[in-house]
């Protein structure tokens, strides 16, 4: 019998090259290529895409976590399609990032989570026009359609896709949009059917979009985290904090002591350095970009979450 509660924490601890060969461990014993996705992957990634709802793990452990759930797909994928053998009861799901955008972070974080929950996916990539989802939608069938984006110049262009598929022969199709500038307010506005302000979110508005749960309620992801219960801290209080790194450029903060958490993104002029430093170097596609992400190591030193992490941001703040 293969070890799903091994291959599960592999899963939650991004390593991918276990999960790879626990995967092929699994088939070599006999095991179907649709169990193995059921309870060795899925169940994996759904206890991630739980605890990055909780705030319990951040966009880069899910990240690195989502990285070894496909490594893990890969080998599953050639069985599962040679087959026919993916379950796609859950539902189809066709996903892009909008026309002139370029960002595909969020959009493939979404994907694997969707695949994930036992929805199929076809990712159709970036920089989408309505001509190319709709031919996308003609071949694949989908019973949503996911576009992402990330820019306020790009967003207004998912008008124009819903616009196109409001004609006879789509209305079946569900569109669900998201991306940092989204909001609840915006879907309403392009008549859009839903919204999802992040990975998990997505998934629980998915699966109420195909009928299989409840309507999901957008979870507001504050840039600054705090977890704490309100602690009287003992006087040289220390706390453990550590740096997000994009190559040696700063992102984000963690900062937590017994009492609590704090999770900062740095201001937006560090994501403005990385964003040049990226297309500079020519690491603009998601996998690039996401490779150079490593958290820095852990450190000490007085104070609490919050002092700590204001003061990190302006230590940070320094002209490269
Ligand atoms: C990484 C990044 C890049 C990378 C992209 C790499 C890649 N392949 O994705 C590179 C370096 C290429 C880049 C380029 C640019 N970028 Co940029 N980038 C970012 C950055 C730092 C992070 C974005 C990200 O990946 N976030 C993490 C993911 C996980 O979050 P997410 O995308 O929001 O996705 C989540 C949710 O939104 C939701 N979701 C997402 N999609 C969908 C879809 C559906 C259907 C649903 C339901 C949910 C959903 O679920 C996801 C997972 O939880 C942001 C800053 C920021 N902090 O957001 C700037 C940012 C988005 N970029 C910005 C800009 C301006 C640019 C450039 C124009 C820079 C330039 N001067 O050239 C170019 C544009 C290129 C283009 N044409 O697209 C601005 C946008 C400002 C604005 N309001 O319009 C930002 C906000 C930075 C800033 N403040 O300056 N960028």
């Amino acid at each position: 019998m293969p070890d799903y509660a091994l291959m599960n924490q592999c899963i939650y601890e991004g390593k991918a090259k276990e999960v790879e060969q626990l995967t092929q461990a699994a088939l070599a014993e006999g095991r179907t290529a649709q169990e193995i996705l059921s309870d060795g992957l899925i169940a994996g990634m759904s206890v991630v895409g739980e605890d990055f709802k909780h705030n319990i793990l951040y966009v880069p452990e899910v990240l690195i976590a989502a990285r070894a759930m496909k490594a893990g797909m890969g080998v599953l994928k050639p069985l599962l399609s040679a087959k026919g053998a993916v379950d796609s009861s859950v539902g189809r799901l066709l996903m892009g990032t909008v026309r002139g955008d370029l960002h595909d972070i969020g959009k493939n974080l979404v994907c694997m989570m969707a695949e994930g929950a036992g929805f199929e996916v076809k990712d159709i990539g970036v920089d989408q026009s309505v001509e190319k989802f709709k031919a996308a939608a003609d071949e694949f069938k989908p019973d949503i359609i996911g576009m992402s984006a990330l820019l306020t110049t790009t967003m207004t262009y998912m008008k124009t896709v819903v616009d196109g598929f409001d004609q006879p022969g789509y209305d079946h199709i569900k569109m669900a949009i998201g991306g940092a500038p989204i909001s609840q307010m915006f879907a309403d506005e392009i008549g859009a059917d839903g919204y999802g302000s992040d990975a998990s979110n997505a998934v629980d508005l998915f699966l109420y979009l195909v009928g299989k749960g409840a309507a999901p309620v957008p979870a507001g992801r504050a840039g600054v985290k705090a977890v704490a219960v309100a602690a009287e801290r003992p006087p040289g209080n220390l706390v453990h904090y550590q740096i997000l790194y994009w190559r040696d450029l700063p992102s984000a903060v963690k900062v937590w002591d017994d009492f609590g958490e704090v999770k900062q993104d740095l201001p937006v002029k560090f994501a403005e350095r990385i964003d040049r430093e990226a297309q500079k170097l020519g690491l603009t596609s998601g996998d690039a970009y996401t490779a150079e992400l490593k958290w820095g190591e852990e450190q000490t030193r007085p104070g609490s979450p919050d002092e700590v992490a204001r003061a990190l941001a302006l230590e940070l703040d320094r002209p490269n």
